[in-house]
């Protein structure tokens, strides 16, 4: 079985649409979500793009804001501090890769904690590894839904997530790990990584590399979750990190690309926002 996840994000849109429509009666405003995007790297202006889009459909007011690739570090730490000073702006997020002389560590950190709607933030990470409120990165929380969906049982089961960045493979590995799966986090260099990854019963992809996982590194039954976008060096086509005709026919449940994680990234960044959003009106901050 294939999870879309364009039409389960599509779903969970249209009901927070249902919400937020309620929202200036309620709370005199809608959310507001700031993207600023650095440069004209064609991949990002496609995402950022899709959480304009994304935010048109929710109700959400989105800012999008476009800066030079030579934009100074300290410029962009400036306009982030504004950002985080404007009571009208609930939610923040910099699209990431940064230009290479932009610490993007530092550009993390400077994003209040209460607007960080990545989940990025240092404080946001630490209070996910101890199981305190917080917001959940939009990829990982994304998985978790789209298993959910798919009625897959995590409890219990063996998980393999390849990869380790902080964006995906590591919170996505705690989430699972929270939710009573027994986890085991590999990557592109783990020593017979088709033998372990065949013990999976969930196996998550998130590396970038275009037909990473073969058919012979996925067991009969896995559930399959590809995290990779990428293109495909002789199509040009986008795809994931595995062999979807492949594996396809392996497993229980596959996620595609596009159409899968994709989606459900930008559609917890949404969800993201209404949070932020209704967590400073909690604080008894109104600008209304
Ligand atoms: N700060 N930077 C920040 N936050 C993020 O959450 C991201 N990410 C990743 C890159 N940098 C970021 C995204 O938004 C990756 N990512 C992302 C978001 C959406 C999609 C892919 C990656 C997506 O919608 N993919 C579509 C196809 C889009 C296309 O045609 O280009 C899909 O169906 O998979």
């Amino acid at each position: 079985m294939t999870i879309s996840g364009k039409e389960l994000s599509a779903k969970l849109k249209a009901e927070m649409a249902a919400e937020v429509a309620a929202f200036p009666e309620k709370y005199g405003r809608v959310p507001h979500l700031v993207v600023i995007l650095v440069g004209d790297d064609p991949a990002s202006i496609s995402y950022v793009t899709g959480k304009a889009k994304a935010s048109e459909v929710v109700g959400i007011r989105n800012t999008t804001i476009r800066r030079p690739a030579d934009i100074s570090e300290n410029e962009l730490l400036d306009l982030i501090r504004q950002l985080n000073a404007d009571d009208a702006v609930d939610g923040i997020l910099v699209q990431l890769p940064l230009p290479g002389h932009i610490s993007e560590a530092k550009v993390i950190e400077t994003i209040s904690r209460e607007k960080d709607v990545d989940g990025f933030h240092p404080l946001n990470v630490a209070a996910l590894w101890q199981k305190q409120p917080c917001i959940l990165p939009c990829t990982p929380k994304g998985i978790i839904k789209m298993l959910k969906a798919a009625g897959v049982e995590i409890e219990g089961k063996r998980a393999v997530v390849i990869g380790r960045s902080n964006i995906v493979g590591l919170p996505v590995a705690k989430l699972l790990l929270d939710r009573n799966a027994t986890v085991t986090i590999a990557h592109s260099r783990t020593r017979n990584l088709p033998e372990l990854a065949r013990q999976a019963e969930i196996l998550v992809v998130a590396i970038g590399r275009p037909k990473f996982v073969t058919a012979d590194m996925v067991s009969e039954g896995a559930v399959v979750i590809d995290v990779g976008v990428n293109r495909d060096p002789e199509t040009g086509r986008l795809c994931g990190d595995v062999d979807f005709a492949a594996v396809e026919p392996k497993a229980s449940v596959i996620t595609p690309v596009p159409g899968g994680v994709g989606p459900m990234t930008i559609c917890c960044l949404m969800e993201n926002t209404i949070e932020c959003f209704l967590n400073s009106r909690k604080k008894g901050r109104t600008d209304a």
